[in-house]
């Protein structure tokens, strides 16, 4: 007994729902695993000291608190993601604001429009959702930053994102300017790559309100982007604990690399993207990072933690070891340790990291559709396959062990 593929037709009727709260905690989809919610903002944990002295040239350990204690159990490691979250918003990202006082929706078509409103003021931006599958749903969806140039599996629907609307990523001239700044004003601390999240944020408590109409779950919901929009994927990942499976294509420094690797590939001449640079070329950051890119020792977490606030979600990155700029040893580094993270936790095999050459800056190899598949189908479809990857087709020099000397405590 075969069911034919249903066909909803799609209705061009316009709901508009209000909401004035969003639930903080993530919910369960239907067969993948349980995204736990992170940061919890769980008044049990300890505060972030306000005044921290820090030094580490190796990549800090991530199973420390910064007051020194251990990390022992499950939670205390979520208190300890609340704590490294505090931290890339103090050091890095700026400010990541709680859901604004309203956020109300509608669709039509194939647009979703949201409004966000805060003290007094308002904005409206739009999105587009395509591929949208005719059987009735929910399904699954991938926000993509830009345009997708992963290509979305069948059965999963593209949420296509104009993240340069939320902030413009024009050089330091566009600092402060975009939507988010309009709401709340151009001195906020977050650079682009926070205000995107929140753009995200914003998307996830529309299909929330709009599951009957979109036909999307907001349970099942994946984030990409490439290059710089690939940085902002895997901070969207990071801060949002509501998305399901992260995605980040072509990141290099900012996303996939770690500060501490670009500096020492930079010293041993390497033509890399270091965090003095990246400062100088655009708004991605918060302009509190600027104090800290000469000092990146001084810095008490690297980017292998920013792959600790997603898990235990799943997190596929790629990366393509063409382009010196992008770092090939800093991603690969980074993101090895980011796997012990994972590790730690008793799900290795929801981290992913594949680095393979041969195709154009953000033009997808096809030696790695079974990998991005597999993470697809298991996190977003609830298919019952196995994930779990750490390649490169480079031969990576670095001394893992020297980079990462602290022990990964069994915590799940
Ligand atoms: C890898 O992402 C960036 C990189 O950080 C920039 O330095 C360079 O200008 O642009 C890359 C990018 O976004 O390419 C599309």
């Amino acid at each position: 007994t075969t069911t034919a593929a249903q066909t909803t037709a799609q209705s061009p009727t316009t709901t508009l729902i209000t909401t004035t709260a969003r639930p903080s905690t993530t919910s369960t989809s239907a067969s993948g695993p349980s995204p736990t919610p992170n940061p919890p903002g769980s008044d049990a944990c300890p505060a972030a000291p306000a005044s921290i002295s820090f030094s580490s040239s190796t990549l800090p350990d991530p199973f420390t608190f910064v007051s020194g204690s251990k990390v022992t159990s499950l939670s205390h490691w979520t208190c300890r993601q609340y704590e490294i979250s505090t931290l890339f918003q103090r050091y890095e990202l700026g400010t990541y604001p709680p859901a604004p006082s309203s956020v109300t929706s509608s669709f039509s078509g194939s647009t979703l429009s949201i409004t966000a409103s805060h003290s007094g003021k308002s904005i409206s931006f739009t999105v587009s959702i395509t591929n949208i599958p005719s059987a009735s749903g929910p399904h699954p969806a991938i926000i993509a930053y830009g345009a997708a140039s992963i290509p979305v599996p069948a059965g999963v629907a593209t949420i296509t994102f104009n993240n340069d609307d939320i902030a413009a990523q024009q050089s330091q001239s566009s600092r402060g300017r975009g939507k988010f700044y309009d709401l709340y004003g151009s001195s906020h601390s977050a650079g682009a790559l926070t205000a995107w999240a929140w753009g995200v944020s914003r998307i996830i408590d529309a299909l929330e309100q709009q599951e009957s109409s979109t036909r999307i779950d907001p349970t099942r919901i994946g984030v990409t982007g490439c290059s710089r929009n690939g940085k902002g994927a895997f901070v969207a990942g990071a801060l949002e604990p509501r998305i399901a499976l992260t995605l980040p294509q072509e990141s290099g420094a900012g996303g996939a690399g770690c500060w501490r690797l670009a500096k020492y590939q930079k010293s041993q001449g390497t033509n890399v993207q270091d965090a003095p640079q990246i400062v100088t070329e655009n708004v991605w950051f918060s302009r509190d990072f600027n104090a800290h890119v000469n000092n990146v020792d001084s810095v008490p977490f690297d980017h292998h933690m920013l792959a600790g606030l997603v898990a235990p979600r799943g997190l596929y990155v790629m990366e393509n070891p063409d382009f010196e700029w992008l770092g090939k040893a800093s991603t690969y580094g980074c993101m090895a340790v980011a796997r012990k993270i994972y590790q730690g936790l008793g799900v290795q095999d929801r981290f992913g990291y594949s680095q393979v050459g041969g195709h154009n800056h953000c033009s997808f190899p096809s030696a790695q559709s079974a990998e991005l598949n597999a993470f697809v189908g298991r996190f977003l479809l609830g298919k019952s396959v196995s994930t779990g990857v750490l390649r490169t087709d480079q031969n990576i020099n670095l001394d893992l062990t020297a980079w990462s000397p602290w022990p990964v405590p069994t915590l799940g």
